[in-house]
């Protein structure tokens, strides 16, 4: 890293400290936040949402000198409860866990058919959101770094071919010889230690899935991660306080994880341009004559209770806000008549990256210590017929449950769309279950085929009833303003200027591989062309 990169970071960091000692909202560098105290509701770049999207592309607006302010729903997440932790464990989940819910809702949500996994909880603006429309849940992240706090940290560049299908008008020889590679080295992308990958504790549940895949046939591969790997070498040898290893996962890590507000953000603020606004929700925005952008945000607290309104003008509008968030805002700036010349193509396009999860019972030991970041996957993707891409996903119960899971990734053609319902001002996701089939059929096959090999048998007790497959939720939720169809090909909104949105909304709805990587190279090309031809 380049000392201007270190420098800012250290600024960045030290400004994220200081607000969450004194319980700010407001994330700067000093001389920043004095300019916005004297210009409030006036900002140049408004950036709604800090997940992967928006915080690559903040990071290079305040590199270009341009004052840039981030809106945020969720919370800086840098103060330590009364546990002295700032993140709750998936074993003993706390109103952290979740965003204004009374009780969890983990994605598995029984052991032998038992409600044994979710509790409850006092409603919080907790880090994990699960999104419910009709027959589809959408798992996000709520807070400064969005979907980067709870994630699995799975940083994979997709299959080359792949990428050049869904996105045929992206010059794919620039992402993989640019943009690609700039998205790893930022994200602080590291691969485990060979040699500790094939004799630690930690992940003895990847490699006995590894073996099961390999008798079928079928080809595996070690999955980069943004968690420091050497962190995690140290938490098994018992030198460091544990994470990954005391089951963090999907309600935040303690330790060890480089997620945004470790990496771009905290470099984002220390440019001294760009000031992050926790716990503000952007509920709509319209457009002045003369151009300006008009944001609509409501500040809350963590109990949810709105301390107040107040609109923020801008000359350049990003949506970062993810699949739902963005297309929701846009869906409905359209369908009130409010920013009318939005096309046909706002809120189509919309995928589940393909997702499907399930669980298989074992006869021989996994290990009672398992990794919460996944390190290996099945790499089925060239099969014509099945293509799959499953990551071993661990059990962290703190005991062997002689099972294994994994999140797969499957070649699902079906889409979903976006409706406004006037009758109560919200935006609907429309996808029937039976559109997630497709999924199924290729998780079914390949996994059937493991189970053969290797004497093994799907359980049927994880998800509530008595389903194998379980469809109706996802963690890759992509699509809604599709890249060349609701925006030109570099994020710009069709129908307005200086409008942009710069997620997951542009992907149409499938990657082939987790899709945090991708949605970063995109925003750093994207935003590099706007730079030069917008400001
Ligand atoms: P995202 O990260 O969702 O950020 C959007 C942000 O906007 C959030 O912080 C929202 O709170 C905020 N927001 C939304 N609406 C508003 C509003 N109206 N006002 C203000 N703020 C708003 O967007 N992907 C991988 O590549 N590898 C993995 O291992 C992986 N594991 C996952 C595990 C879990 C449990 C989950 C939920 C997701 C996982 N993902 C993984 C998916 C990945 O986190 C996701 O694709 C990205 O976070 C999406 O990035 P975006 O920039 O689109």
């Amino acid at each position: 890293m380049s000392n201007t990169h270190s420098r800012r970071r250290f600024l960045g960091l030290a400004a994220m400290q200081t607000a969450a000692a004194v319980g700010l909202t407001t994330i700067a560098t000093q001389p920043a936040a004095a300019a916005h105290r004297r210009q409030r509701d006036f900002v140049p770049a408004l950036v709604i949402g800090s997940g992967y999207g928006s915080a690559a592309t903040a990071l290079r607006l305040g590199e270009a000198g341009i004052r840039t302010q981030v809106l945020e729903m969720g919370r800086l997440w840098d103060t330590a409860g009364a546990d002295g932790k700032i993140f709750c464990s998936m074993l003993q989940p706390d109103h952290r866990s979740t965003w204004f819910q009374d009780r969890t809702e983990a994605p598995l949500s029984s052991v032998l058919w038992a409600d044994v996994i979710n509790r409850d909880i006092e409603p919080y603006a907790g880090v994990l959101d699960r999104v419910r429309h009709g027959d589809m849940s959408v798992y996000v992240g709520r807070g400064v770094g969005g979907g980067s706090l709870v994630n699995g940290g799975m940083a994979v560049t997709p299959q080359r071919d792949y990428f050049e299908e869904i996105l045929p008008s992206v010059d794919a020889g620039r992402m993989y010889g640019k943009y690609f590679p700039l998205a790893n080295r930022m994200l602080g992308v590291n691969t485990p230690d060979p040699e500790w990958l094939e004799t630690c504790d930690s992940y003895q549940y990847a490699r006995v899935s590894r073996g099961h895949a390999h008798d079928a046939g079928l080809h595996t591969t070690v999955v980069p991660n943004v968690y420091d790997f050497d962190y995690m070498r140290r938490e098994e040898a018992g030198e460091v306080p544990q994470s990954a290893l005391a089951s963090e996962v999907i309600y935040g890590n303690n330790h060890g994880k480089r997620s945004l507000d470790r990496s771009y953000l905290p470099e984002a603020i220390g440019t001294g341009n760009v000031t992050v606004h926790a716990l503000h929700r952007v509920r709509t925005f319209r457009q002045e004559q003369d151009g300006t952008y008009v944001v609509t945000v409501e500040q809350i607290d963590e109990l949810g209770n709105v301390l107040g309104t107040r609109e923020i003008g801008c000359r350049w509008l990003f949506l970062g806000a993810g699949s739902l968030g963005t297309t929701e805002l846009l869906v409905r700036a359209r369908d009130t008549g409010v920013l009318p010349r939005l096309g046909a193509a706002v809120g189509e396009g919309w995928g589940t990256n393909g997702n499907v999860m399930l669980g298989r019972a074992l006869a021989e030991p996994t290990g009672q210590i398992q990794s919460g970041m996944p390190a290996l996957g099945i790499n089925n993707w060239r099969d014509p017929k099945y293509p799959v891409f499953a990551e071993i996903a661990p059990v962290p119960a703190g005991l062997d449950l002689l099972m294994t899971l994994y999140l797969a990734i499957t070649r699902n053609p079906e889409r979903g769309r976006f409706r406004y319902l006037p009758e109560n001002d919200s935006v609907r996701l429309d996808w029937d279950i039976d559109q997630g089939a497709p999924s199924v059929e290729a998780a079914d096959a390949v996994f059937r085929r493991i189970n053969r090999a290797a004497g093994t048998e799907l359980r049927n007790d994880l998800f509530g009833d008595d389903r194998a497959f379980e469809n109706r939720f996802t963690y890759h939720p992509l699509g809604g303003c599709v890249l060349g169809e609701a925006t030109d090909l570099h994020g710009r909104v069709r129908g307005y200027r200086n409008l942009y949105v710069t997620d997951g909304s542009l992907i149409p709805g499938s990657t082939g591989v987790n899709p945090f990587v991708t949605i970063t190279a995109l925003a750093e090309r994207n935003i590099e062309r706007v730079l030069a031809e917008d400001f």
